[in-house]
């Protein structure tokens, strides 16, 4: 399919958000270098229009960031002029753009380098897995900034690396350089500089073939078993491993093992 003349990835493109296919991989790219990708109004609408419409071909995802830094969180320039109440409402649009990148209909794969700071962590945190370079470095500017995050990050960094970490970060604005982050959890891979777009993008090669019905219970059923009571989330677990080995995919892919024909389970 192309996506040349899509009109709401032309506007996202326009907005500083452009969606490449690679095969199966939608390659979303940040693409406001001169300002390190700050993440402005309509960055953030790009990233929700995108998420919210990639092509049905797609099976994973890689976002990343053009220039030195993946991002340095929200568009700082912007902020003045909001009172209480658009603040509400900016902070919930950004909810919706970052449960779009969440909660979509691929695996999301973030290829992080240089500054992963404020809104650029909370983006990082809304994908599945971050795989970060030896240049990158994490922080929340919020809280020496006076401000609070808003784009989801007080939900998702906790469950990364636990409330008392992002509370540090935020009191006395720490910044984690790239092994402490993976060490701790903020990023599940840690690559030579340059090389985390490449890493990200073998990742979600090999993601793109898993069976789309495994996809989704990684994506959308383990989160949300992860925050049930233990009963319920057996319960759920139950329900959607039953679905997931009904498909006639799952079936294929058993038999095909048991055959010989699939590959094994290799040491690393
Ligand atoms: C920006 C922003 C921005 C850069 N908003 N314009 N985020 C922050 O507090 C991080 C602020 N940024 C930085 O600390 C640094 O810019 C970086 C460490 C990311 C990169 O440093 P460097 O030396 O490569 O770039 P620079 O010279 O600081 O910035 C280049 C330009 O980008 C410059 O503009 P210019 O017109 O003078 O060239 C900067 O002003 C501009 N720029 N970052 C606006 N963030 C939903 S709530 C989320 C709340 C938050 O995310 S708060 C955290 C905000």
């Amino acid at each position: 399919m192309s996506l040349a003349h899509d009109p709401i990835l032309e506007r996202a493109a326009a907005n500083g958000v452009n969606l490449e296919m690679q095969g199966a991989v939608a390659v979303v790219r940040l693409c406001r270098p001169a300002k390190r990708n700050a993440l402005n109004d309509g960055l953030i609408e790009a990233l929700r229009d995108v998420f919210q419409n990639l092509p049905p071909e797609a099976r994973a995802a890689v976002v990343h960031g053009e220039g030195d830094h993946f991002c340095a969180g929200l568009d700082l320039s912007e902020l003045k002029e909001r009172d209480a109440g658009e603040g509400v409402h900016h902070s919930r649009s950004w909810h919706v753009a970052l449960n779009a990148v969440e909660q979509g209909t691929v695996p999301v794969v973030a290829a992080l380098h240089g500054a992963v700071v404020g809104g650029g962590l909370e983006l990082a945190s809304a994908c599945h897995i971050r795989v970060s370079d030896e240049s990158t470095f994490y922080a929340f500017p919020e809280g020496t900034r006076g401000i609070f995050v808003g784009g989801g990050g007080s939900v998702r960094v906790p469950k990364l690396i636990g409330a008392a970490r992002m509370t540090d970060m935020m009191l006395t604005g720490r910044v984690y350089n790239a092994q402490d982050g993976e060490r701790i959890g903020l990023a599940q891979y840690l690559v030579p500089t340059g090389q985390a777009l490449g890493k990200a993008l073998e990742l979600a090669a090999r993601i793109a073939t898993n069976a789309p019905l495994t996809n989704f219970a990684l994506t959308h059923a383990l989160p949300r078993i992860a925050e049930q009571p233990a009963d319920h989330g057996l319960f759920t677990e139950a329900l959607m491993a039953s679905i997931a080995q009904a498909a006639p995919e799952a079936k294929a892919r058993v038999r095909a093992f048991l055959e010989g024909k699939a590959a094994k389970v290799q040491k690393s």
